[in-house]
């Protein structure tokens, strides 16, 4: 009686359970372990907003005033006359209720496209509260329940869209209010932004409400003078994954590296704290840090690291905290073992800090925000259409080299590409985030485009729960109206060339069940399961206008994308795109296999 796997002996369980059961249900099972990842981050920015309302913690103020009162007006509060505070208590209450919500459908799906919402009440698959949505999952998947595998499919769609459409898209809304949305801001990233002469504290993992904090306590001047008091010439933060993201993408801390760069950062000899909170943390940074001066400091009530200080974090105390942590950085800054420190030289300039809001001012001005001039680019094949590439790196694939050599195939051919997660990073390294990058990697078309308005060719749209904004901005697309009625009919495509997280289940599944067709590698692992593949492959397409597809490859996955963009366009009777791209030859460069 299990644990059930598709072995070549067994093709079904002693119960019964056949393969198409027991992938359908294995796979959902993951998605919910994402999906609840994500949620659960969105329900702790909530509890500060709360926080922040109340008074009760100093470290938190309403930063996005705009966005607060946008947010409150779609969920029906009145603002006229009333303060921040006022409107962000009455706000949170509700928001919190998308968790448990007993009753209806998540208030984010009106949000949704007419078509998306049809799409999704046809098969049932709208999504209920947060939280149901995962307990129901998790019922799903008990013994002896669920074991349609279609059926169960369908329970992970809706877990996926609670998640992408609920506690990431809340996640995000809310942390724009209570950290201030993000503009563009130049930075640097790689290890070579770690200081051999100043204390560094690398923040890793994914949730900002200490993080941020952090960052306003690194300036405190107290804690400044006993840094130098121990010798040291300042404090120099710098983040790891979507911590990283987070504070690159509104305070411009730089970047030390992505996922499979966390071991490297403290195996440089400088890191005097790696401050992790929750998620794609490795439980191997508390055994190296043996073998170096560095403190591993946990924080999370929800994840605790063997080896590891745990310093427990709680909102109402955020300041008191992020200062201990700081002292505690600046004492060990005296520990380190000289023969030991060994900082790489590499790091690049990026520009990040794109959102929604910013792309409408970027493209539209300040004064007529609009996307205008983005549909208009499709409209006229000078923009062939716009992908989304996101997601890990997998030590299965060459660090990295996968989300590159597909990036830079999208741009050369006019795509324009919009990142989050440790991919952004990944071509952060690479350089392809700065603006300058457009000219020497991107197509003609898109050249001209981010010429015209001084942006990058790759945009980076924040952490994994960011990648609720890729559903915004397609909305948006849509209701600028000309390239499509639906977020199915856009010449828009979405990748994850080197996923490894249970998360990256959970937003593939949201975005293809939002009509955006998505190619991942690895495949999911269900492919013991042909009647599986069928469905996500195939079938899918009918209930959502979408599929999922899986090709190791990148250069023949962004042909996958291309491919689809092009259909896309020919569907709608948009014309070729403007400009021939010139062909390449394989070379060394562009072939990731070689390398
Ligand atoms: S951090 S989930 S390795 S993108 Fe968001 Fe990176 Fe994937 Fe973690």
């Amino acid at each position: 009686m299990g644990p059930c796997r598709i072995t070549k002996k067994a093709k079904e369980g002693v119960c019964g359970a056949t393969v198409d059961t027991i992938a359908a249900r294995n796979l959902l099972r993951s998605l919910l372990g994402g999906g609840a990842a994500h949620s659960d981050h969105g329900r702790e920015i909530v509890h500060a907003l709360a926080l922040a309302a109340e008074g009760t913690s100093s470290a938190y103020k309403i930063r996005g005033p705009e966005k607060l009162r946008k947010l409150a007006e779609e969920y029906g509060l009145a603002i006229d006359g009333r303060g921040d505070e006022e409107i962000a208590r009455e706000l949170a209450d509700l928001l919190l209720v998308e968790f448990g919500k007993q009753k209806g459908t998540l208030a984010n799906v009106r949000r949704a496209p007419q078509q998306q919402q049809k799409n999704w009440a046809a098969v049932n698959v709208t999504p209920r509260g947060v939280d149901r949505e995962i307990v129901t999952g998790m019922h799903m998947t008990h013994i002896g329940v669920d074991n349609d595998p279609e059926h169960l499919l369908m329970g992970a769609v809706r877990a996926a869209l609670a998640d992408g459409w609920g506690g990431s898209m809340i996640a995000t809304d809310v942390s724009d209010i209570l950290f201030g949305q993000p503009r563009p801001l130049r930075s640097r990233v790689n290890l070579g932004v770690l200081k051999e002469d100043e204390v560094n504290l690398i923040v890793h993992g994914h949730e900002p409400t200490l993080s941020d904090v952090i960052v306003a306590a690194a300036q405190d001047p107290e804690l400044l003078a006993q840094a130098r008091a121990q010798g040291a010439k300042g404090i120099n933060l710098a983040g790891i994954c979507c911590t990283a993201n987070e504070i690159l993408m509104r305070h411009g801390v730089p970047v030390a590296g992505n996922f499979l760069q966390q071991e490297l950062a403290v195996m440089t000899g400088v890191v005097d704290v790696m401050l992790v909170d929750v998620q794609c943390v490795f439980p191997a940074v508390t055994e190296l840090q043996k073998c170096f001066h560095t403190k591993v400091i946990s924080t999370s009530t929800k994840a605790k690291f063997p080896g590891a200080t745990h310093i427990e974090f709680h909102e109402e105390k955020a300041m008191e905290t992020a200062q201990a942590i700081i002292r505690l950085a600046i004492e060990n800054f005296t520990h380190r073992d000289p023969a030991k420190v060994n900082i790489p030289s590499a790091q690049e300039p990026l520009v990040a800090g794109f959102t929604t809001e910013v792309v409408f001012e970027i493209l539209g001005g300040r004064y007529r925000p609009s996307f205008r001039p983005l549909n208009d680019g499709i409209q006229t094949g000078r923009l062939r259409g716009v992908a989304g590439v996101v997601g890990c790196n997998n030590p299965k694939f060459p660090h990295d080299e996968y989300h590159l050599a597909m990036v830079k195939e999208l741009i050369r051919n006019d795509v324009l590409v919009l990142q989050t997660g440790c991919s952004a990073i990944a071509c952060a390294k690479a350089g392809l985030l700065a603006p300058e990058a457009a000219e020497k990697h991107a197509g003609r078309g898109l050249r001209e485009i981010c010429g015209a308005v001084g942006m990058p060719a790759v945009l980076h749209v924040g952490s994994c729960v960011d990648n609720s904004r890729i559903l915004t901005a397609c909305t948006e697309l849509v209701k600028e109206g000309g390239i499509g009625d639906s977020i199915d009919k856009l010449p828009v495509a979405g990748a994850a060339p080197e996923w490894m997280s249970e998360k990256a289940i959970s937003i593939g599944m949201y975005v293809v069940a939002s009509g955006i067709f998505t190619v991942v590698n690895p495949a999911l692992p269900i492919l013991g399961s042909r009647y599986v593949e069928e469905l996500l492959t195939k079938t899918f397409e009918k209930h959502f206008g979408a599929t999922w597809a899986f090709e190791e490859d990148p250069i023949k996955a962004a042909h996958l994308m291309i491919d689809h963009i092009d259909r896309k366009r020919a569907d709608l009777g948009l014309p070729l795109p403007m400009y021939e791209v010139p062909y390449a030859p394989k070379t060394e460069q562009n072939d990731v296999k070689a390398s």
